[in-house]
C-alpha cells in the first residue's frame, strides 16, 4: 500500500471485545478472559497447521477418536492446544470436544463458562490443503453448577457467544455474542485478528446448493425430490440452482456467509439422526447464521437452537444459510 491507504485505527479483537463489553450486560471482564482464549488457540491451531504442511504432520496417527473418525496428528495438536488455552483461562470449567468421548472439567474454581468444540473440523480434507476450521459453542454455566454436562446439554438459545475460524489463504474468525455477526482476519505480522465484517449479513438469497449429493440413495424421497427442484430453472431468475460442497462445513458455511445459498446434511439411512453434532457443529453454526440474519432448521423444518442435546455427542440434519432459500425447503416439507 501507499503510506496514505494505511488504515492507522485498527479494531483488534481484544479492542472490539472491549468495545462490545459495554453492551453486553453482566459480562464484565469474563468474557474477555474467554474471548482471548480463544484467539490465542486459534492464532496456535492456525500456525500450527501451516507448519504441519511444511513438515508433512499431518499423516495418519492410526488412532481413533471419539467418534470413530480415523484421527490424524493435527486433530490430536489441535485438540492439545485447544484444551490448554481453555484450561489456563482460568475462566473456562469445561471443556466438551469431538475428540474427547468425556467431558474434560478443569479446577478452576472461579470458573463461569462451558466451551463446546470440533477443534479442526474438516480434518480429513487436510491433506488435500482443503480449507479446515475451529468451531466452538460458549454457554455460561448456570447458577450452582459444579461443572456438569447439565451446563451444556441445554438448548441451543442458551449460548451466549458462537465462533469458528477457518484457516484457509488467510485465517478468518466469525464471531457473535448474541449481537449480530463480526468478521475478523488474522494478520499474521501482527499476531491479531483485525475487524474486517464489523456487522455480517448473509444474502436473503443466493441460487446455490451445497449439500453431498453422493448420499442421496440414502436420502428419504422427500430430500431427493427437493434437491431435484432445485436443479429446474427457478421461476425468480429462470436458472437453476449452481452446486458447490467443499466437504468441510466451515469452508461451505464461510462462502454461504459471504456469498450466500443454502448448506444441507439430511438424515439418511446410514445416519438417521444426521452426521453433524449439535453440541459443537450445528448449534455454532446455527447461531452464526441467525444472527446474519439467516435461518438453521432441521428436516423436520424445527428451529436447529430450540433443540436439546441428550449427549455430548448427540448429532442432528441441518438446513442452514440465506432465509429465502431455507424457506423454499420449509415450504416444501410444509413448515411454512
Ligand atoms: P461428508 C467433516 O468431516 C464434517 O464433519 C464437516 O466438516 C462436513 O460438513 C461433513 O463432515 C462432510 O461430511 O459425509 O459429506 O464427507
Amino acid at each position: 500500500d501507499s503510506l496514505e491507504d494505511i488504515n492507522t485505527d485498527l479494531v483488534t479483537l481484544p479492542r472490539y471485545i472491549i468495545e462490545t463489553q459495554q453492551s453486553i450486560k453482566g459480562a464484565k471482564g469474563d468474557f474477555t478472559l474467554v474471548l482471548n482464549a480463544l484467539g490465542f488457540a486459534f492464532k496456535f491451531i492456525s500456525q500450527t497447521i501451516r507448519k504441519a504442511e511444511l513438515i508433512n504432520l499431518v499423516g495418519i496417527t492410526g488412532n481413533t477418536n471419539s467418534t470413530g473418525d480415523q484421527q490424524k496428528k493435527l486433530d490430536v495438536l489441535g485438540d492439545e492446544i485447544f484444551i490448554n488455552a481453555m484450561s489456563a483461562s482460568g475462566i473456562v470449567k469445561l471443556v466438551v470436544s469431538e475428540e474427547q468421548e468425556n467431558m474434560i472439567v478443569f479446577h478452576n474454581n472461579d470458573a463461569k463458562y462451558a466451551i463446546c468444540c470440533d477443534p479442526i473440523d474438516g480434518s480429513s480434507n487436510l491433506d488435500a490443503g482443503v480449507s479446515v476450521g475451529t468451531i466452538c459453542s460458549i454457554f455460561r454455566l448456570l447458577p450452582g453448577s459444579t461443572g456438569s454436562t447439565a451446563d451444556v446439554l441445554r438448548q441451543g438459545t442458551e449460548m451466549v457467544g458462537a465462533c469458528y475460524a477457518m484457516y484457509g489463504a488467510s485465517t478468518h474468525l466469525l464471531l457473535t455474542l448474541g449481537n449480530g455477526v463480526s468478521g475478523f482476519t488474522l494478520d499474521n505480522t501482527l499476531g491479531e485478528f483485525i475487524l474486517v465484517h464489523p456487522e455480517l449479513k448473509l444474502p436473503s438469497q443466493r441460487s446455490i446448493y451445497s449439500i453431498n449429493e453422493g448420499n442421496s440413495y440414502y436420502w428419504d424421497k422427500e430430500i431427493v425430490e427437493f434437491i431435484e427442484t432445485l436443479k429446474q430453472p427457478q421461476s425468480q431468475d429462470g436458472k437453476p440452482y449452481s452446486a458447490r460442497y467443499i466437504g468441510s462445513m466451515v469452508a461451505d458455511l464461510h462462502r454461504t456467509f459471504l456469498y450466500g445459498g443454502l448448506f444441507a446434511y439430511p438424515s439418511d439411512k446410514r445416519n438417521p439422526h444426521g452426521k453433524l453434532r449439535l453440541l459443537y457443529e450445528a448449534f455454532p453454526m446455527a447461531m452464526l447464521v441467525e444472527q446474519a440474519g439467516g435461518k438453521a432448521v432441521n428436516d423436520q423444518g424445527k428451529r436447529i437452537l430450540d433443540l436439546c442435546p441428550s449427549h455430548i455427542h448427540d448429532k442432528s440434519s441441518v438446513w442452514m444459510g440465506s432465509n429465502d432459500d431455507v424457506d423454499k425447503y420449509l415450504k416444501y416439507v410444509g413448515k411454512l
